[in-house]
């Protein structure tokens, strides 16, 4: 018997260190890009346990991947296939701790899935406002981990943004408990956020102290016709002056990201589809009343008609219209999914120069790569686009990948760095960009990240390859 297996029984109890059956859920990542082959599959189900866990795996030295909902876009939480890597995953540990709501914070375990923080926020009357379409599956220190965005950050920023304290456990197998609820503490150097958008990498989040926000009185949704991504920037710009802090989504989509939703989900109707270049899905949050909410809207789009910039436009009546609507921004991942493998580009850029970026960037791809087809989708309002590129038509994508994706991705990465943009804007770094992480940061950020690392997990087993190159 292995040693390691028997320490990590004595840690979680037998039942909870799988090694044999169909670990797939486990081994497998979201977009089936990496099918790896863990040790084990090791599930504790309190702090405790998982520090006792990264203690047995340091003294064995093997290394260690932290998984939660395991719904990562870049490889970073399943095992590769050398089948020496423990997969510790955080999903027994989802008990909400404890809610305080003249504080407006929530204290949860780090295996709580999204869903189900924002539900616990609203049964306290309170709001929760990180939202993504993985919502129902990913958990909030998958989240964390990877300083997720969503659908809400035009409004009030990404996961980092929404934390106030973490418990974490070390790779020595301490626990540091930062759970703290405090908007204000300069008491040294700022730890939470060194572990947020870790990826795993320093520490295991164990345990998080959130930040909640009133509900607001009324939440709209419109979805718009724009006929080219500048008219989505002029939108963009109205949509601020006209709606100032209850601008909460700003979300576009180009047509053929769109039409991939009826192609595969015959069921979802999506408007103004044959008329326009993009669509883009507007939503208000008031903190007054629907009637007012609804005024702003309308004027908004008055204005944006008048312009030009829209060229059509609804505003959903009621919330299972304007759920229909989130419904068809939401499916164009899997429905990109369920037209093949894809190769996926996650960036930013600044908001005031993306036409430019899509313009130059679509005609060099499209005159570069026979037969690509583009796409683009995302978070306008935070200057995220989803990038993506699909095969030709009724083409093989393993073919595609293995033979055009180094060169896709360096047309890409070239124009991003031109347009002084991020390589990852939401999903991290992973496996899949850790190669590419050099060439797009100063040697002098990359010491510091280095330095940190070693200063933080000296043995590398948190994660290794993930982020930074194991070869680096
Ligand atoms: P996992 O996939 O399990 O892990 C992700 C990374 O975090 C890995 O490196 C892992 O090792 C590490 N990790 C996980 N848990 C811990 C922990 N407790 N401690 C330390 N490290 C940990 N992302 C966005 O930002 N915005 C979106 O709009 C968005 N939409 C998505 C839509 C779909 C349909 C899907 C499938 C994914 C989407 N994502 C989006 C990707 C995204 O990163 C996540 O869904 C989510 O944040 C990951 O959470 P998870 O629990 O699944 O983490
Ligand atoms: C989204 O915004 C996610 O829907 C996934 O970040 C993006 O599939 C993608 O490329
Ligand atoms: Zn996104």
């Amino acid at each position: 018997m292995n040693p390691l297996l028997s320490a990590l029984r004595a840690a979680v109890g037998a039942a909870n260190v799988l090694t044999e059956g169909d670990l797939s859920a486990y081994e497998l990542d979201w977009r089936r890009r990496s099918h790896g082959k863990a040790l084990a599959v090791v599930r504790p189900g309190t702090t405790e346990e998982v520090a006792a866990v990264v203690r047995a795996c340091a003294a064995a030295g093997t290394p260690i991947v932290p998984q939660g909902g395991n719904t990562g876009m870049v490889v970073g939480s399943t095992p590769d296939a050398s089948g020496r890597e423990v997969v510790l995953s955080l999903t027994r540990m989802n008990r909400i701790r404890s809610v305080d709501p003249d504080n407006l914070t929530l204290t949860v375990d780090a295996g709580c899935v999204l869903q189900n923080v924002q539900q616990a926020a609203e049964d306290a009357g309170l709001f929760f406002p990180l939202s993504l379409a993985a919502e129902g599956s990913c958990t909030i220190g998958g989240n964390l981990a990877t300083n997720a965005g969503g659908t809400q950050v035009v409004r009030y920023g990404n996961a980092r943004e929404l934390c106030l304290g973490l418990e974490v456990v070390t790779a020595q197998g301490e626990v540091w408990q930062g759970l703290s609820g405090l908007r204000k503490d300069n008491t040294g150097y700022d730890l939470r956020d060194l572990f947020i958008g870790s990826e795993g990498t320093l520490g295991v989040i164990t345990g998080a102290t959130l930040k909640l926000h009133p509900q607001p009185a009324a939440t709209l949704t419109a979805w718009a016709a724009v006929p080219s991504m500048d008219a989505a920037l002029t939108l963009l710009g109205l949509a601020h002056r006209h709606l100032g802090a209850g601008l909460t989504g700003f979300e576009v989509m180009g047509r053929f990201a769109l039409s991939l939703v009826p192609r595969h989900f015959p069921q979802q109707r999506v408007p103004f589809l044959q008329e326009s270049a993009y669509g883009v899905l507007l939503e208000n949050s008031d903190q007054e009343s629907e009637p007012h909410a609804r005024a702003l809207f309308e004027k908004l789009l008055e204005a944006a008609m008048e312009d030009g910039c829209v060229t059509d436009a609804v505003v959903a009546e009621n919330i299972s219209q304007a759920r229909a609507l989130w419904h068809i921004r939401e499916s164009i991942p899997l429905a990109q999914a369920q037209e093949g493998l894809n190769i996926k580009h996650d960036i930013s850029i600044p908001v005031s120069r993306i036409p430019a970026f899509c313009a130059e960037t679509d005609a060099l791809l499209q005159r570069e790569i026979a037969g690509v087809r583009l796409v683009n989708f995302g978070h306008l309002g935070d200057g995220n686009l989803h990038y993506n590129v699909q095969a030709p038509e009724g083409g093989d994508m393993q073919a595609f990948l293995r033979d055009q994706e180094e060169r896709v991705n360096a047309l890409v990465f070239e124009q991003v760095r031109r347009f002084d943009g991020s390589i990852s804007a939401e999903h991290g770094i992973g496996t899949l960009k850790a190669a590419k992480l050099p060439h797009h940061k100063s040697p002098v950020a990359l010491g510091m990240m280095r330095a940190l690392k070693k200063a933080l997990d000296p043995q590398g087993i948190l994660n290794p390859g993930r982020v930074l190159p194991l070869a680096d």
